[in-house]
């Protein structure tokens, strides 16, 4: 009996690990995410040491070279039980590196795809005549990116969870820093309380409007595929607590399964 039951505690004390594959165009935030979730996962004395920018206590995601390879993340969730794992995959999204990305979907468990929201941003310069966005020199547009997960959505099984990870890239940060630059510029008289507040709440208008086109865009895309996804929008506050709890709840139930 002792052995059938050590037998039975060491099988559930196994590890099991939830394989979360983070893939998306070059350029779309994969890698600084990934950076986001480590510093939320570190132990403290190893947080203290990542570099930080400003003083909101996250890790720092300028100047990330272009991933060649991979990068893994290993962890238990802190809200987890023991033998709870996650492995978060950040593959390389170049196209040249894309045929790699098929060798990992069959063992994924969860797949996060990160995109550039700044090609929904239709408030800004990226609107080219014909209505069609712009992408930037280097990057794919809104169609490119979406055929690179179409063409992989039928490789991977239908009870993945997939989540879509809007990333800005500072994007958001940087019009709202120009913003106020502006209006304290502008003088006394125009940068008032009322002005600051008024351009900020537009800026986050606008960020929410992106947002609110990318989620219709896609959720109607993979309607067409049988599929629907999860939105997170990874430049707001909390957003990687967000993602963190869904891997959790995820690689706790499949412990369970
Ligand atoms: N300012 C700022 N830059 C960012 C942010 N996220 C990513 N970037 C930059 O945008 C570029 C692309 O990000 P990266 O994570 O490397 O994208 P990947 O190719 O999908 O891995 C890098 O130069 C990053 O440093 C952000 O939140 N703020
Ligand atoms: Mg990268």
């Amino acid at each position: 009996m002792y052995h059938l039951l050590s037998g039975l505690y060491s099988e559930w004390a196994r590890p099991t690990t939830s394989n979360v594959l983070l893939v998306g165009p070059s350029g779309s935030g994969k890698t600084a995410l990934l950076a986001r979730l480590r510093h939320r996962v570190a132990p403290p004395d190893a947080a203290k040491q990542l570099p930080r920018i400003g003083g909101d206590g996250g890790p720092k995601v300028k100047g990330i070279p272009p991933t060649v390879g991979q990068n893994v993340l290993d962890f238990r969730p802190p809200a987890a039980p023991s033998g709870v794992q996650v492995r978060v995959w950040d593959l390389g999204g170049a196209a040249s590196l894309r045929p790699i990305w098929l060798r990992y979907l069959s063992e994924a468990h969860v797949l996060i795809w990160a995109l550039d929201v700044r090609l929904w941003d239709g408030a800004g310069s990226r609107k080219e005549g014909n209505g069609k966005e712009k992408a930037r020199e280097g990057e794919d547009s809104r169609e490119e990116g979406w055929s690179a997960l179409a063409a992989i959505l039928p490789q991977l099984a239908l009870d993945v969870p997939l989540v879509v990870c809007a990333s800005d890239l500072g994007h958001f940060s940087v019009l709202r820093r120009e913003a106020l630059e502006a209006l304290e510029d502008a003088g006394e008289e125009s940068n008032t309380e009322e002005a600051r507040v008024a351009a900020i709440h537009a800026l986050e208008e606008r960020a929410s409007e992106a947002m609110r086109e990318l989620r219709e865009d896609y959720t109607k895309r993979l309607e067409g595929l049988g599929r629907e996804a999860r939105f997170v929008q990874g430049w707001s506050e909390g957003s990687t607590d967000e993602l963190l709890q869904m891997l959790t709840e995820h690689a706790v139930r499949r412990k369970q399964q």
